[in-house]
């Protein structure tokens, strides 16, 4: 522990956050916590300060940040308003595990419980959105209460910790010593718990591995790819988790995200012995809870989560094991393989599947997006990172990409439209030298593409590529499947993308033909700046499998 002098409590804060290896904030500025700003100030060599457009990009930045690094992402916003718009990135980060530390400025002491101006009560607020809300009632505690939301934003289940910073608390003077960075805790595996999975696994015919949450590593998922490949294994992973193993490994057989495969949901379905390390088990994954029975599945579930809470949630394992993801991992490279003879054929079937997938059918039109994105997976490199969002244009990066580290895929597991534009900014801002790629349809760019200001502002320099098809399709999918030729409230009427690109001092161009999408890249590529490719897509092609044709005559023919 260092002795600081008398500190102001927002210097308090700003000490805590270099204790902790902050390097970058994301924030919209307030006056509730101008005395942040001000000792941010001070180290602004040392700290990043990026200032967002709005407080929803800056959530998803802080957000894409900890998903990226591992490490909590850091956001700063205002009272009311600032949290109110920042909440859909806390929520992300909730529902996707991600390790992050939200600084509200709050009213001043004294005004508290007066409804003073944007007076929110954070505690009420947050209570179901974050892992943890407190707020600091007086400067000498700062340290602690910083240091506890980085133990808590990292261990166990990592998440959101938000923390309310009365405005006069944030300038009263402290004397008080900050602590060394969080040692956020994960559990290991047992001592017996290994040897039990062996046995179930020499007694398993058809055996799948599924992988996801969050908090994995390079190292961590090399392990567990190598645990797969040693074993004969087939992995899937959960939804919008691509990047924990090579997709390119032949014991890769796809995701169980939303419009999974057909014959993967009949594998995971199928298997007798399920195996899965991180993964929630969450709506998306088990494809509306009916992969696996509940409470009691019919396979032999063995569950490996951070969190106690998570084993037995909805499926009771036959096997839980409460395990940090990279503990687990490195203790699989302790067990000696079991002979996978006997499942072989069950994976190299599900894998020849998976690449079959990887082809997209046949379309006569002039926009073929599959086609595009497999042009595309020839010309990314390996340590590209990939951002998605919320929505049908997500499914095609997403099906016919392939990811792996030290690559990355960031998604919203949440569904939060927005996300894409910012996670790419943020992805770029933490490697300047990488290739991001950022696909958003017209609907979610459109919550969340002002951050492009951001970008420019910064120098990130993703690629943009937008999904236009006019409409919320997503939504007018499920519209013409149960109200079939009633279509409401999903059009959209946008603007020039390519041309509002340009306006941002950024490259923008728009395509509309399948075989201009390979050389409008190749310019994004060399633009050296942030690009936007506007890609106009039929909107009849709602889906990589299905078009809205298709859904509408099924539907009135079910009449
Ligand atoms: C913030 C937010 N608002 C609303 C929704 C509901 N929603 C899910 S997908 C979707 C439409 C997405 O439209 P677009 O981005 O154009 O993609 P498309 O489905 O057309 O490919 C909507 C409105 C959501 N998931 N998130
Ligand atoms: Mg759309």
């Amino acid at each position: 522990m260092t002795r600081a002098n008398a500190r102001t409590g927002g210097q308090l804060l700003v000490d805590t956050l270099r204790a902790n290896g902050v390097d970058t904030v994301f924030q919209v500025a307030g006056e509730s916590f101008l005395a942040v700003l001000d000792a941010l100030y001070d180290v602004r060599d040392e700290i990043r300060c990026i200032t967002c457009r709005q407080e929803g990009g800056a959530a998803f930045m802080a957000e894409a940040y900890g998903k990226l690094t591992g490490k909590p992402g850091v956001l700063i916003v205002t009272r009311g308003p600032g949290a109110c718009n920042a909440s859909i990135g806390v929520h992300t980060a909730h529902q996707d595990s991600t390790p992050m530390v939200v600084l509200i400025g709050q009213v001043a002491r004294e005004q508290w419980e007066r409804e003073a101006f944007q007076e929110v009560d954070f505690r009420r607020m947050y209570g179901p959105l974050a892992k943890w809300v407190g707020q600091i009632e007086t400067a000498d505690r700062v340290p602690e209460y910083v240091s506890r939301a980085f133990h808590i934003a990292q261990s166990g289940r990592p998440g959101p910790a938000v923390l309310a910073l009365p405005e006069d608390m944030l300038r009263e003077m402290a004397d008080v010593p900050v602590p060394g960075p969080a040692k956020p805790a994960k559990a290991h595996p047992g001592p017996d718990d290994l040897a039990r999975l062996r046995e179930m696994l020499a007694a398993a015919r058809r055996p799948l591995l599924l992988v996801g949450g969050g908090d994995w590593t390079d190292e961590s998922g090399a392990a567990i790819q190598a645990f797969a490949e040693a074993n004969g294994l087939p992995v899937a992973c959960s939804f919008r988790r691509f990047d924990v193993v090579d997709n390119r490994s032949p014991a890769y057989v796809g995701d169980l995200g939303t419009g999974a495969a057909k014959d993967l949901v009949k594998l995971a379905k199928d298997c007798d012995l399920l195996i899965a390390v991180g993964a929630r088990l969450g709506e998306i994954t088990t494809q509306g809870y009916e992969l696996l029975s509940s409470p009691e599945p019919k396979q032999t579930l063995v569950h490996v989560h951070p969190s106690a809470e998570e084993l037995g949630r909805v499926f009771r394992p036959t096997l839980g094991i409460q395990s940090g993801v990279v503990q687990f991992a490195a203790a699989l490279a302790g067990m000696a393989p079991v002979d996978g003879a006997a499942w072989a054929e069950w994976r190299r079937a599900a894998r020849a599947a998976y690449e079959a997938q990887l082809v997209p059918a046949p379309y006569a039109g002039q926009m073929h997006v599959g086609e595009a994105m497999v042009a595309l997976r020839a010309m990314l490199p390996r340590d590209a990172i990939v951002t998605t969002d919320a929505g049908n244009a997500s499914g095609w990066p997403q099906r016919f990409l392939q990811f792996g580290r030290p690559g990355r895929f960031l998604g919203p597991t949440s569904g939060a439209m927005g996300y894409a534009v910012p996670a790419a900014i943020a992805a770029s801002l933490r490697h300047p030298g990488r290739r991001v790629v950022g696909f958003a349809g017209d609907g979610a760019f459109m919550m969340s593409g002002q951050e492009i200001a951001t970008a420019i502002q910064y120098g990130a320099t993703p690629i943009l590529v937008i999904l236009n098809n006019g409409m919320y399709g997503t939504i007018r999918m499920h519209q013409e499947r149960d109200f079939p030729n009633r279509v409401h409230g999903t059009a959209l009427t946008n603007p020039d993308f390519a041309a509002l690109a340009r306006a941002y001092g950024a490259h923008g161009e728009t395509v509309e033909r399948t075989q201009d999408f390979a050389a409008a890249f190749r310019r994004a590529c060399d633009a050296g700046t942030l690009a936007v490719i506007e890609v106009k897509t039929d909107p009849d092609l709602i889906t990589t499998r299905t078009t809205l044709t298709a859904l509408r005559e099924g539907a009135l023919a079910r009449r």
